[in-house]
């Protein structure tokens, strides 16, 4: 690079991680090589030789004025070019940062408790949530049509209580939340990419089929499914029974087929067991004939389940075809030009590269499944996920060897078939990423309009790269300009937690309302109970004993008051306050928290919320609005009185 128009104080210089004998980080990296190491030989003999040294061809030399760079300093008062979607992993929330400047713009609760929305504690959420406070997202995917994002839901997995969530673009609240029947550690997930047709879920943890105690002590018997949900509706329309572990999950663009990595197809409980077969597969699965084997009722019922299930265990079937690649993959990742899945090797240093369009024949008999791989290049050691820049690029995150390592498709598929099966090298970079790069995404990578601006490390490991803050450290997340020839590392971003995977979305696909437009499934909620109470949402105050003991308080808030200065119940009483919020501005949100009873929700601008509680002691408790909403916000407030 040339010239660079970056604002110093906003760079990251990237670390030298081979230099320094006693740092710190190098100590560690080496354990964990020599760890990844010994994974990857014990039982390895078949597979390719350890990976090329690091770029041991210079970066072709800049050509001048070719690349100034790309901005990734947003200055106050700007806006950034991009919506992030991050998972939050074990916080079990989504978060949206702002790309390229990455400031968290907002956290989405999804299947964890938030103090200050309420969500987990308001009607609306512990119903969707159904008891459980906790969560384990990993993936999220937004609605596509014709390749690319239509703007309209974002999906996340929870992989600790097999579920499939939905957030609403329009609000980014969750509308939905859905079981994943059968299936423990639901992990990957994706949508269909020509248009929002089914949402594929895959059961990362095998188990017995049904799971009620019977065949605990034989896993040849147990099972995992794939399962696919209508986007739409968040209904389950049919799942696909198969014997192996699914991790990472893809779609191609044209809606023929879904995958699956498949870790464990030696069918062990233990890890020693899981690493046993040098060879794993790639889990292909040809819709049509899923869906001719449902609408013919060629499938099983497993469990209460009234799901359809096609079962799919044994040989390949015209339902799931297996491609061999090397041991233990984790991510698949299509390329936006639809053609090709690439397949991380994790305990292999290789990336296969499967031709989509060849798998038809292989479905048909009339190629090996193992013929679909048309390149499988050394990228390093502990290959997980890849990313594309739009331009015939790939960039896989390297685990062990803390690098992202750009590679060039045609270059890896050319080489595969030259006699040595290394000419031309298709590696172009690699670059030192600080420290155990899991995911990695670039800017609208998952679709057809991947553009090559920015690329995201999110590193496991932040070791000494942030003040210390105790023995918890944040995960870091770098963000990476690979608009030019070369990949440069330009800022890092601590997040919580641990997320594992973001899309980064072009800004002008994502239209949020500003005020809560009350079409969401919850309004028909809260319009039923007013129905029944014979009150006016929007306009009354009114305090309603139902028939079972019920206390219902409809109130309404305009700032700075509240729609009654105080309301009375008894001591015991189930208290159900619905508030309705008359502001209509953008930005007046207000809330409800009552003092001494654990009740604090959000409500916004043109919203209705509700929570239930049981009224303590007699006495008189204040409620008041937590949200800053006016100049007389700490006058608003009320109380509730409770008599014996
Ligand atoms: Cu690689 Cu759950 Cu997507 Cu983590 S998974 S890294
Ligand atoms: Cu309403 Cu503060």
């Amino acid at each position: 690079m040339t010239e660079n128009t970056r604002d110093p104080e906003h760079e990251v210089t990237p670390k030298c991680t081979i230099d320094g004998p006693g740092d710190d980080r190098r100590v560690f990296l080496a354990k964990m090589a020599l760890m990844g190491g010994a994974l990857v030989g014990a039982s390895c003999t078949s597979q390719p030789k350890a990976p090329a040294p690091p770029a041991a061809s210079p970066p072709p030399p800049p050509t001048k004025g070719s690349h100034r760079g790309a901005q990734a300093h947003v200055s106050p008062g700007q806006l950034d070019d991009y919506y992030g979607f991050w998972s939050g992993g074990q916080s079990g929330e989504v978060r949206i940062l702002g790309v390229p400047s990455m400031r968290e713009i907002k956290r989405i609760p999804v299947f964890n408790r938030c103090s200050a929305t309420g969500w987990g504690a308001t009607d609306f959420s512990k119903k969707l949530l159904g008891g459980k406070m906790s969560g384990d997202t990993h993936h999220v995917h937004l609605s596509y049509n014709g390749g690319t994002y239509d703007g309209r839901y974002v999906f996340v997995n929870d992989k600790a209580s097999a579920r499939l969530a939905r957030i609403s673009c329009e609000t980014m609240e969750v509308d939905r939340i859905i079981d994943e029947p059968n299936s423990q550690g639901t992990h990957g997930i994706l949508p269909q990419r020509h248009k929002t047709g089914y949402v594929f879920c895959n059961a990362e943890f095998r188990t017995p089929q049904v799971n009620d105690g019977r065949d605990m002590t034989d896993p040849s018997k147990y099972g995992a499914m794939h399962t696919a949900v209508d986007g739409e509706t968040m209904e389950v329309k049919w799942q696909v029974l198969v014997e192996g572990n699914l991790d990472l999950c893809a779609t191609d663009y044209q809606g023929n087929y879904s995958f699956a990595t498949c870790y464990n197809s030696e069918g062990g409980v233990t890890l020693e067991q899981m690493m046993g077969a040098d060879q794993d597969h790639l889990y292909v699965f040809h819709i049509k004939n899923c869906e001719k084997a449902v609408a013919e009722g060629k499938t099983i019922k497993v469990g209460d389940s009234p799901y359809p299930v096609i079962d799919a265990r044994g040989p390949d079937s015209p339902y799931v075809l297996r491609v061999p690649v090397p041991k233990s993959p984790h991510g698949v990742n299509v390329s936006p030009d639809g053609k090709y899945a690439m397949c991380a090797g994790k305990l292999s240093p290789t990336v296969s590269v499967v031709q989509i369009d060849k798998l038809a024949a292989a479905f048909a008999g009339k190629i090996k499944p193992r013929a679909c791989v048309v390149a499988e290049p050394e990228v390093g050691l502990g290959p997980l996920h890849t990313a594309f820049d739009g331009k015939g690029n790939a960039y896989t995150s390297i685990f062990i060897d803390s690098v992202m390592t750009k590679w060039n498709i045609a270059k890896a598929i050319k080489a595969f078939k030259s006699k040595d099966g290394k000419t031309p090298n298709p590696i172009l970079q690699r670059l030192d990423v600080h420290y155990q790069v899991g995911h990695t995404n670039a800017s609208m990578s998952e679709t057809k309009d991947a553009d090559g601006r920015w690329l995201i490390a999110l590193c496991k490991f932040a070791k000494d790269r942030y003040l210390n803050v105790g023995p918890l450290h944040n995960e870091n997340d770098q963000l990476i300009d690979i608009s030019g020839d070369e990949m440069k590392l330009v800022h890092d971003g601590p997040t919580f937690p641990e997320p594992h995977d973001c899309v980064i979305v072009a800004k002008d696909l994502i239209h949020p309302n500003k005020i809560q437009p009350r079409t969401d499934p919850r309004f028909a909620i809260y319009e039923s109970w007013a129905k029944a109470d014979g009150v006016n949402l929007k306009k009354d105050n009114k305090v309603i004993r139902r028939p079972d003991g019920t206390v219902r308080i409809y109130m309404t808030s305009q700032a700075p008051n509240y729609g009654m200065r105080d309301f009375t119940v008894k001591t015991g009483d189930t208290v159900q306050i619905i508030l309705t919020n008359q502001d209509n501005v953008e930005d007046l949100s207000h809330g409800f928290c009552v003092s001494l009873h654990d009740v604090n929700f959000l409500v916004n601008s043109n919203d209705t919320n509700s929570m239930t509680f049981t009224a303590g002691s007699p006495g008189v408790y204040w409620y008041y609005c937590p949200w800053f909403c006016h100049a007389l916000h700490l006058e608003m407030r009320g109380r509730m009185i409770i008599t014996s």
